[in-house]
């Protein structure tokens, strides 16, 4: 990274302590880092005794054949006993595990004791659809609680479940259907999305011409629109499950056992099927969620807004959140259905004391104005925590002061679909937290930035981020492929570059900067870097510059292929409500960047725009913006969360139809 841009961001002197209260009783202290820094597979291996096991685990870590880990080896555990039997055995079965608040404001509280009710029909309607350990099935769903269900079933036979996010279209779900080889498929007639049924069986109709393999479609009726049946193939959800058994004997499985795969999209070639497994995964989420968030059963009322799709959901609304006998709501909609307020009348209505989101959705409530939230008694929230991207401190602010009163800390908290759970984030109860940084590596996690060369940088100095120790939820390999596991992760820098350097690195694709206190700072995808004359400049920071321009609301920043320096930066801005687009305005924009990180900085093109592409967990799609500010054909828009939008953006722009 350039040092002119490095120097912006350790501009940033805001300072947050954790409240005292918080601090007092907080589920993890400063301890932590040092037990797990003396020992960090006794440190791992302690919190795996947080679960558990059928066969107690002798063995922690198995690195005999990196980068190919195996973690707690020798145990035997069940994760959907984890995740719901237990609770119900240590007399909280009358907890509410699940309040499902539908879009059109319909829903229902779920108890532990009922979730370990339908969890038992679902798996023996698995197993009488010929279901068997090992097999595949693909999830296709809206937010709905049959989803978590549908996948805690599976883990309880030993099935590894494939969720593709249900916006995804009928190609993208054929092509994963094919690729992890799935057996069934669990859908739905269709889910609510703003204000109406939105259809999601057609898609797998025609995703299911290409796939043979698939036997049999189980179908929730979630919206009772009119849906296509093949007859002998298809099964309505409520028709299996309701005659079966609620009694099942979940079966000891293999730490090592495939709980599930995950497609990341990727910015280039066909999806990575990403592969985690039982015993470690389990570990590492639940003693996350349990530290990050410092969860207490008894009281909080948690709510992640992700979507299952995404590994945020599996992680933090399946896995981690459950392990912990929490309490969460599951919301089905959009933020802006049939109000924008409805996130906060949400956290009203059931107390959330807990929120995890994402900075996109941030940035999206700032735009709609500050009187919103204000309208909602908000005063429940305790930790509020941020994922998905970098969040730029204009942003942070805002959602500590309107959201969590001043008061609540946020924890920022960087991970990957790889990862398969938190690796870098402040503790709310320890860390004094720094506006737009994810800090530290959590307690039992070892990252650095290193420069080109692979050598760490000093403080004060950026690079990428590299992960130097294996860690319990880390992914295993690649679905079918361990070649581009290797050549993807392992090959950049360390022992899979240099067969002379004993270390394994863990290239993660992220840029990142260590301030002067050594605190991390992520910088966004290395792919995304810009080049401009000579020096290397974030599309995080300049975004995060315009978004401080008071008539920035969002903001997306590309390197376009520049004749005279090498690559010029276009930016494309959304407007505040209160601002409109003048030539006035865009030089005063590019002024205010170049002010903010020097000249070097300063966009050669802004355009106004009402939308950007993103990703349904909110990742901007840079590669689009980047086919249209260089007079390309867009590519592929299959994973984006609304396919329509890059038509919106064409037609804005000059020479637009
Ligand atoms: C959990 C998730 C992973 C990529 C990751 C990075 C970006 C996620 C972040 C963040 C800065 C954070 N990212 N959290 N960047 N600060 N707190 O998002 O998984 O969808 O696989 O994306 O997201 O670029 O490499 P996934």
């Amino acid at each position: 990274m350039s040092n002119e841009s490095l120097a912006n961001l350790l501009k940033e002197e805001r300072r947050f302590a954790p409240p005292a209260e918080l601090a007092a009783g907080a589920n993890v202290t400063e301890a932590a880092y040092a037990q797990a820094s003396e020992d960090r597979l006794g440190f791992w291996a302690e919190q795996a005794r947080r679960l558990s096991w059928a066969v107690e685990p002798t063995e922690t870590l198995d690195w005999s054949n990196p980068p190919f880990a195996k973690w707690f080896a020798d145990g035997k555990l069940n994760v959907a006993y984890n995740c719901v039997d237990r609770h119900v055995e240590a007399g909280h079965g009358e907890r509410v595990a699940i309040h499902f608040e539908g879009e059109p404001g319909d829903g229902r509280s779920i108890t532990y004791a009922e979730l370990k009710d339908e969890v038992s029909k679902a798996a023996n309607a698995l197993l009488e659809l010929g279901v068997r350990k090992g097999d595949r099935v693909a999830v296709y769903l809206p937010m709905i609680p049959e989803a978590v269900v549908a996948m805690l079933a599976c883990a309880r036979i030993g099935a590894t479940h494939s969720v593709v996010f249900g916006g995804f279209s009928a190609d993208a779900v054929a092509s994963r259907i094919q690729d992890a080889d799935a057996k069934l498929v669990i859908t739905a007639d269709g889910g609510y999305r703003r204000g109406k049924p939105s259809a999601l069986k057609p898609a797998i109709d025609e995703a299911l011409a290409k796939c043979p393999e698939v036997e049999h479609v189980l179908v929730v009726r979630r919206t009772g629109q009119e849906t296509s049946f093949t007859e002998g193939r298809d099964v309505w959800w409520h028709e299996i499950t309701e005659r079966q058994s609620s009694e099942h004997t979940p079966e000891a499985l293999d730490a090592e056992h495939p709980l599930f795969i995950l497609y990341t999209s990727g910015t280039t070639g066909k999806p990575k099927g990403i592969l985690h497994t039982s015993g470690g995964y389990l570990t590492q989420a639940s003693y996350t969620h349990h530290a990050v968030f410092d969860l207490k059963p008894e009281t909080d009322v948690y709510w992640c807004t992700a979507d299952i799709g995404w590994v945020t959901g599996h992680s933090y609304i399946v896995y981690g959140p459950l392990s912990n006998g929490a309490t969460q709501v599951i919301y089905e909609g959009t933020p802006d259905t049939p109000h924008q307020g409805r996130f906060w009348e949400v956290v009203q209505k059931y107390g959330v004391t807990i929120l995890y989101t994402a900075p996109t959705a941030i940035r999206t409530f700032m735009k709609w104005g500050d009187d919103i939230p204000a309208k909602f008694d908000l005063s429940s929230l305790r930790v509020l925590g941020s994922v998905g991207e970098p969040i730029n401190p204009e942003a942070w602010v805002w959602y500590r002061e309107h959201i969590g009163a001043g008061r609540a800390p946020i924890v920022d908290t960087w991970w990957q679909t790889e990862t398969g759970a938190m690796m870098i984030s402040p503790l709310p109860g320890v860390t004094e937290t720094k506006p737009g940084s994810a800090q530290r590596p959590l307690p039992g996690i070892a990252a650095t930035v290193v420069d080109d060369n692979g050598v760490e940088v000093p403080n004060g100095s950026g690079g990428y981020l590299v992960l130097t120790e294996p860690w319990p939820s880390m992914l295993r390999t690649i679905w079918g492929d361990d070649q581009r596991y290797l050549d993807t992760y392992w090959s950049r820098f360390g022992h899979g570059y240099d067969e002379s350097d004993p270390a394994w690195r863990y290239f993660a694709g992220d840029g990142a900067k260590k301030d002067e206190d050594g605190d991390i700072w992520l910088l966004g995808r290395v792919d995304d870097v810009m080049l401009v004359s000579g020096h290397n400049i974030s599309t995080t920071e300049v975004e995060s510059a315009l978004v401080g321009h008071p008539a920035v609301a969002e903001s997306a920043v590309v390197g376009a292929t520049d004749a005279t320096t090498g690559q010029a930066i276009v930016a494309f801005v959304i407007l505040r409500g209160n601002a409109t687009d003048s030539e006035e305005l865009v030089a005063e924009l590019r002024n205010h960047v170049g002010k903010t990180l020097g000249p070097i900085a300063k966009p050669k093109q802004i355009k106004v725009v009402s939308e950007l592409p993103k990703t349904r967990s909110g990742k901007i799609m840079r590669r689009l913006l980047r086919d249209i500010a260089e007079g390309r054909e867009v590519g592929d828009t299959t994973t984006l969360a609304d396919s329509s939008v890059m038509n919106v953006i064409q037609s804005q722009l000059p020479g637009g139809s």
